[in-house]
């Protein structure tokens, strides 16, 4: 294994392809299969060129160089994190033992469910942002989309090579109904529900990188402390990529209560909607969707599928070697929210049964950081508003919450009165229209913004933000 990527070969890569000429063949059959899904279900604006990030190197310094690339000439690599030779398994009850570098065949049902479900989600998220480029707010913000867009792009070939590596004819087999399914398809969905709404403006765009790319960095945490060496050694690498996501979720959602903010204050009034901008309370809807829907994405609150990860060491918790306490948790107590009767109950479980759950409060603390940032935003613009996350049990489809009907502020109600009042909550199909409605065609000048987002801080790597990121014929 080496840490720079040799990038003469037809799939780059850090794993010494080339030495396994039977895998390298397996993987060069499915590149052409994943241009032609990038062509027929990847981004649709056509450009000559974008300034995009390619990962070189896993090593800490200069992992990625920047510059003009034309987009169906992207390299996507495969690049696992570098080996530490002497790590063991963290957790469960193979814990203290040598990390697995082949999978152990009694796991090997439990880890390819685990590596399929996370390589469906990478291309999901292509195909919902696949139109945004053609209402992009700017030159920057196009190039983050596409920056976002390449790099699942990669992700999915990071799952698809454990697949082809690891699963023998059955990760080739999981490795193309990646590409068969599709986000939204009704007869071949996407496996797991959020992925399969819709992102078809903008302000969805920054909400899901903020709340659906957030759980994605939970995940795979979680999956990076994993004995399976080369599945936590992926996770590893890509979790460097997946910030850049998150940030531009935080900062475009910042961008845009900015504008509003601005001409609130200049206009004198709430209703921003006549000067073209995006209203606080409309904002709030959004994020109650994908808040509560990313929410889902941990799975039930009780699980014997996690605990089963656990105990065998394939997934773990979130910093699972930086806890202090046994890293077996047979013993172990969790104390969370439940329902009893059709009411919400604070209750105490085994810990093992919990870890959806844990792993839900992690991220939750964790949202909660981005909105104390956005309602700076609003404060110092003196305005009296702040954003709230709703309560967990509001608008769930997984779990035990799902059979009760649940207000922002966490109180329980019959599901007459929450339909009375879903439009106050959520997105209407007026809300929906609107924010549709302000989304133009694409701002290609370079430095120019659309009228509904204030300009970032900064530009992306060193050019200024009026660069020009994007380029066309
Ligand atoms: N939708 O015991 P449970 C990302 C099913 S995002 C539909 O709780 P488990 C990204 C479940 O499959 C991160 N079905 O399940 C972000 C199970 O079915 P079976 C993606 C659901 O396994 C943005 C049954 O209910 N990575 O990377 O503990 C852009 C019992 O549930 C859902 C991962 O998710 C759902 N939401 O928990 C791009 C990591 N939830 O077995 C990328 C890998 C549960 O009874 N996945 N079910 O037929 C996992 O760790 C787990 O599978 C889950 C589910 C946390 C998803």
């Amino acid at each position: 294994m080496t840490t720079t990527a040799d990038y003469t070969e037809k799939i780059p890569n850090n794993v010494n392809l080339h030495e396994d000429r039977r895998l390298q063949r397996a993987l060069e059959s499915w590149q052409p299969n994943f241009i032609q899904w990038w062509q027929t279900m990847g981004p649709t604006l056509p450009t000559q060129d974008v300034y995009l990030r390619t990962a070189v190197n896993v090593g800490r310094d200069g992992w990625a160089q920047f510059g003009h690339v034309a987009m169906p000439e992207y390299r996507w690599g495969i690049f696992l994190a570098e080996r530490d030779p002497g790590r063991t398994v963290g957790f469960g009850e193979h814990k203290g033992e040598p990390v697995w570098a082949k999978v152990p065949g009694e796991y090997r049902a439990e880890l390819q469910r685990l590596i399929v479900i996370q390589g469906d989600t990478e291309p999901a998220s292509v195909e919902q942002q696949r139109n945004l480029g053609a209402t992009a707010p700017s030159l920057y913000d196009l190039r983050n989309l596409f920056q976002v867009n390449v790099e699942e792009g990669r992700h999915l070939w990071a799952m698809v090579y454990l697949l082809h590596a690891y699963f023998g004819r059955d990760g080739r087999e999981e490795a193309e109904m990646l590409l068969e399914r599709h986000s939204g398809d009704p007869d071949k969905p996407r496996i797991l529900g959020a992925f399969n709404e819709k992102t078809p403006d903008w302000l969805s765009f920054f909400m899901f990188t903020y709340f659906t790319d957030r759980d994605g960095k939970y995940q795979l945490a979680s999956l990076a402390e994993s004995g399976f060496d080369p599945l936590a050694r992926s996770c590893r690498f890509m979790l460097i990529e997946e910030a850049h996501h998150m940030f531009v979720g935080e900062s475009g959602v910042q961008r845009i209560i900015q504008r509003t903010c601005d001409l609130m204050k200049e206009h004198k009034t709430d209703d921003v909607r006549a000067f073209g901008a995006i209203d606080l309370a409309t904002m709030q809807k959004y994020l109650n969707f994908h808040f509560s829907v990313s929410l889902d994405l941990f799975g039930q609150e009780a699980s014997t599928n996690a605990a089963n990860y656990y105990t065998m060491g394939v997934k773990g918790r979130y910093l699972e070697t930086r806890l202090t306490d046994d890293h077996v948790l047979t013993d172990s107590t969790f104390d969370m929210e439940g329902v009893e009767d059709g009411r919400i109950v604070r209750k105490t479980v085994p810990a093992l049964s919990a870890l959806n759950e844990r792993l839900r409060n992690d991220y939750v603390e964790d949202c909660a950081k981005g909105l104390l940032k956005w309602n700076k935003v609003i404060a110092d613009a003196g305005i009296a508003f702040e954003l709230k996350l709703p309560h967990r049990a509001f608008n769930r489809r997984i779990g035990a919450f799902n059979e009760l009907h649940v207000s922002p502020d966490g109180t329980v109600m019959s599901a007459a009165d929450w339909k009375a009042n879903e439009g106050k909550w959520l997105p209407t199909a007026e809300d929906r229209a609107y924010v549709t409605s302000l989304m133009g065609p694409a701002v290609v000048e370079p430095g120019k913004f659309a009228n509904w987002i204030a300009p970032p801080q900064h530009g992306i790597n060193r050019p200024p933000a009026d660069f020009e990121y994007a380029r066309f014929n």
